[in-house]
């Protein structure tokens, strides 16, 4: 992967694979060996049809970031899939700059931070170790769950233009003045998806989970503006794994079918 950036890395990896579904990997946990070789398993058997891989504490945990989790991501990269932590990072800047240092020291490509966390004190030390080591930072802006408007749908004061704006679109504009390289919006939200790409335009891609078992739909939200779609039980869940990114693939293909086209 030729890329510099991590989002350009992952925009690369989307073309050549003419996909732009990033496979959730949350596996139920289990007895670690199995755990691992599970992992192992829908991995090879979806990455012809996926364009990156994602990590949630459902491996981290039981595997241990250094042991199985360290074994998955060299797999991931000897198959040329660019890596995703979605450890939200949530805390004061110390322990965020530690917590962000690990996951890359383990192979992460990028990590998942919470930006009501704020810059100075909070995600500032994330993006810097990020930049240092060429590696990306993908922030939350609007989540798929079903409470989600009591967070980031909140109405707040923005102090710096004097007005009151929902908070989903002061995540948007951090987003950008804070050069992440990806905002999550859920699929479940496409009218979110449609306000905050009209944000972001093209300098911030969005990252869609919450497409199949939590009810967002592919096509809304490819056709809403989300650049990348995440996907976890409708691939990892099913009885054919390979068969259902395919599937999802082709759908997505259906409504870009220049994303398989270089350039
Ligand atoms: O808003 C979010 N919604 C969400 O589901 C932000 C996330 N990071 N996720 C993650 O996406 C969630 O942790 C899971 O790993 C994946 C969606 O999984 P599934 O609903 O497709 O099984």
């Amino acid at each position: 992967m030729g890329g510099a950036t991590f989002k350009e890395r992952i925009e690369e990896s989307s073309r050549t694979k003419g996909s732009n579904i990033i496979l959730a990997l949350d596996l139920t946990p289990e007895e670690p060996e199995s755990l691992l070789s599970k992992s192992m398993r829908v991995l090879e058997e979806t990455y012809r049809y996926i364009c990156a891989l994602k990590i949630n504490r459902h491996l981290v945990l039981p595997l241990g970031l250094f042991g199985g989790v360290a074994k998955i991501l060299e797999a991931a990269q000897d198959l040329g899939l660019p890596t995703i932590m979605d450890c939200k990072i949530n805390d004061v800047g110390h322990t965020n700059r530690v917590i962000a240092e690990q996951y890359f020291k383990a192979g992460f490509d990028a990590v998942t931070a919470n930006p009501l966390v704020g810059w100075e004190g909070g995600l500032k030390p994330v993006f810097e170790v990020a930049r240092k080591a060429g590696r990306g930072v993908i922030i939350l802006v609007y989540m798929s769950h079903k409470a989600a408007s009591e967070g980031y749908g909140q109405r707040v004061y923005d102090p710096t233009a004097g007005v009151v704006k929902p908070q989903y679109v002061v995540f948007a504009e951090r987003a950008l003045s804070w050069g992440a390289d990806g905002a999550v919006v859920g699929a479940t939200y496409p009218e979110k998806i449609r306000e905050v790409h009209a944000i972001l335009e093209r300098r911030v891609p969005i990252y869609s989970p919450g497409v199949g078992v939590q009810g967002g739909s592919v096509e809304s939200a490819v056709s809403s503006g989300a650049r990348y779609l995440i996907v976890g039980r409708s691939i990892v869940l099913a009885d054919d794994p390979c068969e259902a990114a395919k599937s999802l693939r082709e759908r997505v293909l259906k409504i870009l079918p220049g994303l398989n086209k270089r350039g």
